[in-house]
């Protein structure tokens, strides 16, 4: 086959260095930029099979999201915007790991396997984030998609979520939307602008945001939306990538993690700020009050205010829906607690990675997902969209009633039910807040998260631990788990669980507890117990100062 006779002679510019193996991690590949020509290349082959497989446009995005520029990796799409189907990770997997001479089998075996018609045609959009590396990379995905006879369109450079907006809008033919950037930043300013059209007497105050863009793509396509913003929003941006670094010292996980406020950022006290990522698929909120605290305001929190206002929205236009909110093992203690005790919603816990999130939320008439680390976004039923779009139509429905339809409808076309976005959850907070008449720290105040720490280890093999329950509790190495249950007990309110990262060669540690010490000091302690039973690398963890 002409094909396969391509792919050989072509992935000889793209060899795999010897040894070498790459994970499908928890959302793609990522490693040193160095590392990845191989990997772009054989994804490029892979998604073109995707394509053909699957009759609809793939995606695949290079980026390294969160990660220090050095490293890049890429995020495959799948049809409706989703990340990639499971079981083609793993084809992803043994396709970026195979050895040069055994590249076509491999190749064959998925085509078998998939029984894929070779005839069809294939094709794939491509977009990349502002690393050196990424424009090389993608033209290894784009040789890929042509070795297979496919079609890609190149985006450029773009935030994830939009090219998973562009991938769902290809494959949609009920017209979730036009499939390029202006299509974009059209719809989702419609749909703010309508539903801020509902806040009265708005002053310029409130309508001032202090945006970090993390020196990325965000930056840059938030620059761009601003037009069709008509001073809606009015943005401060800083990180605009200018002149920093990417994702140095700033950006959603470094405030995250950091528990602090990015540099190169003017705060003023009480002014409302956010931080997105590398990718723009993040977004995290935060403020510093009058004596000069700060204030972090993250996915949890995000999840909250969103269903609070979706659950009010409903119950205003007499909608019967339900709302749940699908959370991870992060999600502080006392948010879950408001969110069932007080809310009275319904809450799931799924493993960390969106492409388990979205899988959870997709089974409610509403399903509101958030990671506390700011990625996430809301994905209405068909018929939950239907219900809400007839009350709009509604003839004989009172004013009211169709009013509350029309806020829930613009919502609906505000949040990019692909994937977590930044610039789409930005929008919908800001909107949300205008509406309800909030400020940010009214919604600071609806509870107080638990002080809690997150740290990172080194290890030689991060692979040894391997967990259970949603990953609260380490099955590997055996004895860990009891170490880590021992001392949690030894603090009040306390939770904490290990994972091994699935974007950086580390393990993650999480800890909560009555006190910021006590979270601080059981973060440390069960560190030392990973760093000990886990095979640390390195210097042993050293106690927080
Ligand atoms: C990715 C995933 C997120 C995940 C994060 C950290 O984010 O999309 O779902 O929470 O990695 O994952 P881990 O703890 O396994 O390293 P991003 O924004 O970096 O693509």
């Amino acid at each position: 086959m002409a094909a396969f006779e391509k792919v050989s002679l072509k992935s000889a510019q793209y060899p795999k260095p010897s040894g070498l193996s790459v994970p499908y991690g928890t959302a793609g590949f990522r490693t040193t930029a160095t590392h990845l020509d191989h990997v772009m290349f054989r994804t490029g082959l892979l998604a073109a099979l995707r394509s053909k497989n699957t009759k609809s446009t793939i995606g695949v995005m290079v980026t390294a999201s969160h990660n220090p520029v050095e490293d890049n990796g890429l995020k495959m799409i799948d049809p409706m915007g989703e990340m990639v189907a499971p079981a083609w990770e793993v084809y992803a997997t043994q396709l970026a790991n195979a050895e040069q001479e055994a590249l076509c089998t491999v190749l064959k075996e998925i085509i078998e396997k998939e029984a894929i018609n070779m005839s069809e045609p294939a094709s794939v959009f491509i977009g990349r984030d502002t690393r050196p590396s990424s424009e090389s990379l993608s033209k290894a995905v784009i040789d890929g998609v042509s070795c297979m006879g496919g079609h890609s369109q190149d985006y450029g450079l773009v935030t994830t979520p939009q090219l998973h907006f562009m991938v769902l809008c290809r494959n949609t033919k009920d017209g979730y939307g036009t499939a390029t950037l202006h299509g974009y930043y059209e719809k989702l300013s419609k749909a703010f602008i309508e539903l801020t059209k509902n806040a009265l007497n708005r002053t310029d105050d409130q309508k001032r945001l202090l945006v970090d863009g993390a020196n990325g793509v965000g930056a840059l396509k938030l620059r761009e939306m601003e037009a069709f913003l008509k001073h809606e929003l009015q943005v401060a941006l800083f990180n605009d990538g200018s002149s920093g670094k990417l994702n140095h010292l700033c950006g959603a996980d470094y405030v995250k993690v950091h528990q602090k406020a990015p540099q190169g950022m003017h705060m003023g006290p009480g002014e409302r700020c956010c931080s997105f990522d590398g990718d723009a698929d993040r977004i995290i909120y935060y403020y510093n009050d009058s004596a000069g605290r700060f204030h972090l305001l993250d996915g949890d929190k995000m999840a909250t205010l969103i269903s609070m206002s979706l659950k009010e929205l409903l119950t205003q236009a007499g909608l019967n829906l339900q709302v749940a909110v699908v959370q991870t093992a992060y999600a502080n203690g006392s948010s879950t607690r408001y969110l069932e005790d007080v809310m009275k919603v319904t809450v799931c816990c799924a493993k960390t990675g969106v492409k388990h999130l979205h899988r959870t939320a997709q089974a409610f008439d509403i399903g509101v997902y958030f990671e506390a680390n700011g990625h996430g976004t809301v994905l209405f039923s068909k018929e939950a969209e239907e219900k809400i779009r007839q009350l709009v139509k509604h003839t004989n429905a009172n004013d009211e009633k169709k009013r509350v339809a029309k806020l829930l409808a613009s919502t609906i076309d505000l949040i990019n039910q692909a994937a977590g976005d930044s610039l789409s959850d930005m929008l919908l907070i800001e909107a949300l807040l205008a509406i309800r008449g909030m400020s940010i720290q009214e919604w600071d105040a609806l509870y107080t998260d638990l002080p809690n720490r997150q740290l990172k280890v080194k290890v030689a093999d991060r692979r040894v631990i391997d967990t259970t329950d949603a990953e609260r509790r380490a099955v590997t190495p055996a004895g860990l788990q009891d170490t880590v249950d021992a001392l949690v007990k030894k603090y009040k309110q306390a939770r904490a669980f290990v994972r091994p990262s699935g974007t950086e060669n580390i393990v993650r540690v999480y800890a909560e507890a009555d006190t910021q010490e006590g979270a601080d000091s059981l973060a440390y302690e069960v560190s030392l117990a990973v760093y000990r039973q886990a095979g640390g690398t390195g210097e042993e963890p050293k106690p927080l100062k």
